[in-house]
């Protein structure tokens, strides 16, 4: 008798949906048998493009949003779902994670999504424990200790409530994170990444995770303007020789009027 199984990832303040299945008593294959659908309808999604950018994977979902990853990876790692008319999804998964099959529900686009960056970035020096919360090999050579970026926003934001949308990030190594079991490093430890929105400091990620939802306050909005984001990585608190930044990688920045 097939006996379905559902197993919630831990998503933070999103409604998109994910989560996986798999036949007990059966012999799962490492990677096969995923799939990508539309998060309200359940409609297979043909032709998403699923990467594990630090693995340097990509492939695409067949007719029937089907998918497999043929990628050998260990601990965490970040995966990004795109679709054209799909708000960009990412996923930290592990070996385990993956070992199941997946089925990933992605949301249309409402239009009101900004598009901050895409791409994977690494903030921090490449130099980074073995045991921190992100202890696979950095491919991504480090852009320095902080991202910025500028972008417009329309009047009509000042009505809404405008949040900074971080689609996955690892590589945090706050106390907090290590008191919540996200890293193994027992000596040291980081300040937690902030958050600038037009020059004014608006937040601390204490934790790795996926979709993380700031509150861009309106009296901040630069309406019909350019208006800059910055995230400055930690530094780690215990190394007083020298400057040790956190070695963190993140992707997917938008910012998402409701
Ligand atoms: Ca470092």
């Amino acid at each position: 008798m097939k006996k379905l199984i559902l197993i919630f990832f831990a998503i933070f303040l999103t409604t998109a949906t994910v989560y996986a299945e798999a036949l007990t008593g059966g012999v799962s294959t490492v990677g096969l048998g995923n799939k990508v659908v539309d998060a309200n309808t359940n409609t297979p999604i043909a032709g998403a493009q699923i990467s594990l950018p630090k693995q340097n994977f990509s492939t695409k979902s067949d007719a029937n949003g089907n998918f497999d990853l043929n990628a050998n990876f260990k601990g965490d790692t970040i995966m990004s779902v795109k679709k054209d008319g799909y708000k960009p999804f990412s996923l930290t998964i592990n070996e385990q994670i993956a070992a199941r099959p997946m089925i990933l529900g992605i949301q249309k686009s409402t239009g009101r999504e900004i598009v901050i960056e895409s791409a994977m970035l690494h903030l921090g020096d490449n130099n980074f424990s073995a045991g921190s919360a992100n202890c696979s090999e950095f491919k991504l050579k480090a852009i320095g200790p902080f991202y910025t970026k500028t972008f417009k926003m329309s009047a009509n934001t000042l009505s809404l409530t405008n949040y900074l949308v971080i689609g996955s990030i690892i590589g945090i190594d706050t106390a907090m994170a290590r008191s919540m079991g996200q890293n193994s490093i027992k000596n040291s430890f980081s300040s937690p990444p902030e958050v600038y929105f037009n020059g004014t400091k608006i937040a601390e990620i204490q934790l790795n995770g996926d979709n993380q939802k700031i509150k861009l306050p309106n009296s901040l909005i630069r309406a019909d303007s350019v208006n800059e984001v910055t995230i400055q990585t930690g530094r780690n608190l215990t190394q007083h020789a020298y400057v040790d930044y956190d070695d963190i990688e993140l992707l997917n920045l938008s910012i998402q009027s409701e």
